[in-house]
């Protein structure tokens, strides 16, 4: 398990899951990143920053939201270390947008050494295993040929197979029972102890909040990234996590 070695304060967002319709939350993500290169010593991002990434390539004809969002990124990457990570929606992002950014690339699962402890931290996609459907889609396009074939093809046409691909995944969301979506109990535990950590931050299930188990005698404790939307959910949401000698703590977007 690849280990990433931070000092000081870290700063962790995820599911920020911007797009062309997002300027408000893209605005507020950026205001963090400005807030975590004032405030913390490194800025980790667990996936699902994008709402869909074709590919590296799309940063050569960058269109306006993104060229800001890519800006944003380089700056706070030139301050602290930023470090992406992939998720179900921007699992293409690769070492070409990291270099780009001056930023790196996070090691999928990543075992951070905290000025708080070890800490296993990831997208936490991998962890849904009830969700069958869910977990084939993720062998497809994780499969380095798959990728390639992929990447192959035009951006006009990455676009539209990522387009019906939301379709399709918003359809079939509307069918599953919730708890599907969830992490699954035995998946977490055996990250636990697998990892041998007392702690593990992940996202995606965009259900945010700190969950205390006992593993084998352990207490142990799994926290869940808040998803942002400043542009369509009422009240706007979005927020992140501190990691410190002193332990974890959530942030809202209204404390920034
Ligand atoms: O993403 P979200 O929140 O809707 O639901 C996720 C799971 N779905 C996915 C699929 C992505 O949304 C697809 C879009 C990725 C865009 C960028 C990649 C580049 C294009 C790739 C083209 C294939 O992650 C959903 C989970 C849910 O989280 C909760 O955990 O349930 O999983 C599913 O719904 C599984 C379905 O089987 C989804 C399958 C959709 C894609 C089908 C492939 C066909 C593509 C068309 C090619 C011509
Ligand atoms: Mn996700």
């Amino acid at each position: 398990m690849s280990k990433v070695v931070l000092q000081g304060p870290v700063w962790l967002a995820s599911d920020v899951h911007l797009g062309p319709a997002t300027p408000a939350t893209a605005e507020a993500f950026l205001g963090f990143l400005d807030a975590a290169a004032d405030e913390a010593a490194a800025v980790l991002l667990p996936g699902d920053i994008f709402d869909a990434w074709i590919g590296d390539d799309a940063i050569l004809a960058a269109p306006p939201w993104l060229a800001a969002v890519l800006q944003g990124l380089r700056h706070a990457a030139a301050r602290i270390p930023l470090w992406l990570g992939r998720g179900n929606r921007d699992f293409l992002m690769g070492t070409a947008l990291a270099d780009a950014l001056g930023a790196r690339l996070l090691p999928e699962p990543a075992l951070l050494e905290t000025d708080y402890g070890r800490v296993l931290l990831t997208h936490g996609d991998e962890y849904c295993t009830d969700d069958d459907a869910y977990q084939q889609f993720r062998a497809m396009v994780r499969n380095p040929q798959w990728q390639a074939q992929f990447l192959a093809q035009g951006i006009p046409e990455r676009l539209a197979m990522a387009q019906q691909a939301r379709g399709e995944s918003q359809a079939a969301n509307q069918m599953k029972a919730a708890e599907i979506m969830d992490v699954n109990t035995q998946a977490v535990e055996d990250a636990f102890r697998t990892a041998d950590v007392e702690t593990i931050v992940h996202g995606h299930t965009h259900r945010p909040g700190r969950h205390v188990l006992d593993i084998d005698g352990r207490r142990c404790e799994r926290w869940v990234l808040p998803d942002w939307d400043c542009d369509h959910a009422n009240p706007p949401r979005g927020g992140w996590l501190v990691i410190d000698r002193d332990g974890l703590v959530f942030y809202d977007l209204d404390a920034a």
